[in-house]
């Protein structure tokens, strides 16, 4: 059984208190690391150690010297790729590919791209004129904003973390990261990276532990954390942005979803049931961009409806190691148990199952794992709670409309506004269509196409703010203004 510390200036150390937390595969719900949980005292440390860097060496590094560290950085993450993607597989259970070919990739790549950023981004300035004839010139800096809190959540542990990390510390920021308690594993396995590197220590801290109550919310309510970071759940970005305004704190959020997929008749028919697919089952249905509410023209409803069943009763089920599995576990019992609470409530409501809405039958040890079945409705009401609720499930209700004007009321009748992905060859359509969704980000006949360089973050209750390329700096730097009089 793997035993996993906290991580605070440069060293592995377990809280004083004593205390663990068990952490079991979502596979065969087998015990597979024993984690300590921080306490305040732990939490402090990685505070501290964050700032004392800040003043320290790190914070002596030209840009281009940063920026040669994390180059670094993502190289001894490619080279110990392997290390990473046992590491994923271990706390999610999802298949191996997912993590060789999305999850660790894009991991490396967040230190590169931002590195690129802040390498190559300029500052403005402004020339004015003055009632002496001879002007001023006001020029910006940018300076890092301290030391940032960063508080992650379980679905893509090692992609949304880095995705954080990577601007955090090219803009010159430390950090101290909570990961998810059901994911704490390629956060701690970073610090060996940092250390390898050669990054001051300091710079990168881990403290793991839960939410309410431990090391989340020690964390976000610590005065020495000079802004925050998060991805999870909009309830928890609630409670979380309570604690930030306690000494004016800076955040950025990004949240739940409530996606919806939208399927004109006119769409490659094939192409739009592959994406649509894909949009409601990858990683298990666990993405804050998956489409839950799927909308198809009538003239296609009947057909879009079947082509979908098929792909989703044709999925693999398998342990992460099997090449031929494309079909992973939901992350843990508890979530099992929330996801099937409303595979009942949508029978309840009066949903026609067209397949799944329980758990499948798995083999010998597996039975104990945190499998549900890809599961699909089609007749509900959009009033009804499976239609409104994030359920973070691999499930979709299919709705069948009629006009343009008809499905971007219906995709727009919802707390949340992260992403929507149309399916249409009528492209001045979808220009219309997707700039009418209230939306952070559209995808027009593609679905998690993603150049790190482009904004991201939700509109209505699924974020604050954008990160992503130059978007980061507005968050991970603070912007000084100097002006001249010549
Ligand atoms: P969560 O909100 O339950 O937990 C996220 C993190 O917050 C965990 O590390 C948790 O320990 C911590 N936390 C919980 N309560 C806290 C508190 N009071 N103070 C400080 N920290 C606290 O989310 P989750 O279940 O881990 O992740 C799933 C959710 O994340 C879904 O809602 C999903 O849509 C959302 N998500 C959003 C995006 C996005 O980019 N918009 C990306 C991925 C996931
Ligand atoms: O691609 C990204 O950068 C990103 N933030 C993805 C979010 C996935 C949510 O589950």
């Amino acid at each position: 059984m793997r035993q996993i510390e906290n991580f605070i200036a440069g060293e592995y150390v377990a809280a004083a208190s004593g205390r663990r937390f068990e952490k079991r595969s979502p596979v065969d719900n087998r015990v597979i690391a024993s984690i300590s949980e921080a306490g305040r005292p732990e939490v402090d440390a990685a505070v501290q150690a964050a700032r004392a860097a800040l003043h320290g060496e790190w914070g002596g590094l030209t840009t281009e010297q940063r920026v040669e560290l994390l180059y670094g950085v993502a190289n001894e993450i490619t080279r110990r790729f392997e290390d990473f993607v046992e590491a994923e597989m271990a706390d999610t259970g999802q298949p191996s590919h997912v993590m060789r070919h999305v999850f660790i990739p894009r991991g490396a790549a967040n230190f590169k791209v931002f590195a690129d950023v802040v390498k190559n981004v300029p500052t403005e300035a402004f020339q004015m004129a003055t009632p002496d004839g001879a002007g001023a010139l006001n020029y910006a800096i940018r300076v890092p904003k301290g030391v940032i809190g960063v508080i992650c959540p379980w679905n893509a542990p090692f992609l949304l973390m880095t995705w954080k990390l990577g601007p955090a510390l090219a803009c010159g920021n430390t950090v101290v990261v909570k990961p998810s308690e059901e994911t704490p594993n390629t956060a701690v396995l970073l610090g060996e990276v940092m250390n390898a590197v050669g990054v001051p220590k300091g710079v990168y801290n881990v403290v793991n532990g839960f939410g309410p109550d431990s090391a989340g919310a020690f964390l976000t309510q610590h005065p020495g954390v000079d802004a925050i970071t998060f991805t999870g759940e909009t309830r928890t970005g609630a409670a979380i942005m309570k604690a930030a305004s306690e000494g004016m704190r800076d955040v950025s959020f990004e949240l739940g979803g409530k996606n919806a997929g939208i399927v004109f008749a006119d769409a490659d028919f094939d192409a739009a049931v592959d994406g649509i697919f894909r949009s409601a089952f990858l990683n298990t249905g666990q993405v804050c961009l998956g489409t839950e509410r799927v909308y198809v023209e009538w003239p296609i409803f009947e057909r879009f409806v079947q082509a979908l069943k098929l792909k989703a009763e044709a999925v693999k089920y398998g342990r992460p190691e099997d090449h031929a599995a494309n079909y992973g576990p939901l992350i843990s019992q508890e979530h099992k148990r929330k996801v099937l609470s409303y595979y009942a409530k949508a029978v309840e409501e009066g949903a026609t199952v067209v397949t799944g809405g329980g758990v499948p039958d798995m083999p010998g040890e597996l039975a104990e794992g945190a499998w549900v079945q890809p599961t699909i409705w089609t007749g509900l009401p959009e009033t009804a709670a499976v239609v409104r609720e994030e359920i973070f499930g691999p499930c979709c209700h299919i709705r069948p409309f009629d006009s343009e004007q008809e499905v971007v009321a219906l995709a727009n009748a919802t707390d949340y506004g992260l992403s929507t992905t149309i399916w249409t060859t009528n492209l001045a359509r979808a220009h219309r269509v997707a700039a009418r969704v209230e939306v952070g980000i559209t995808w027009i006949n593609s679905w998690f196409l993603r150049d790190l360089r482009t904004a991201f973050g939700g509109s209505k209750q699924s974020g604050i703010g954008r990160e992503g390329g130059v978007h980061s700096l507005e968050f991970y730097t603070e912007t000084r203004n100097i002006c001249v009089k010549l």
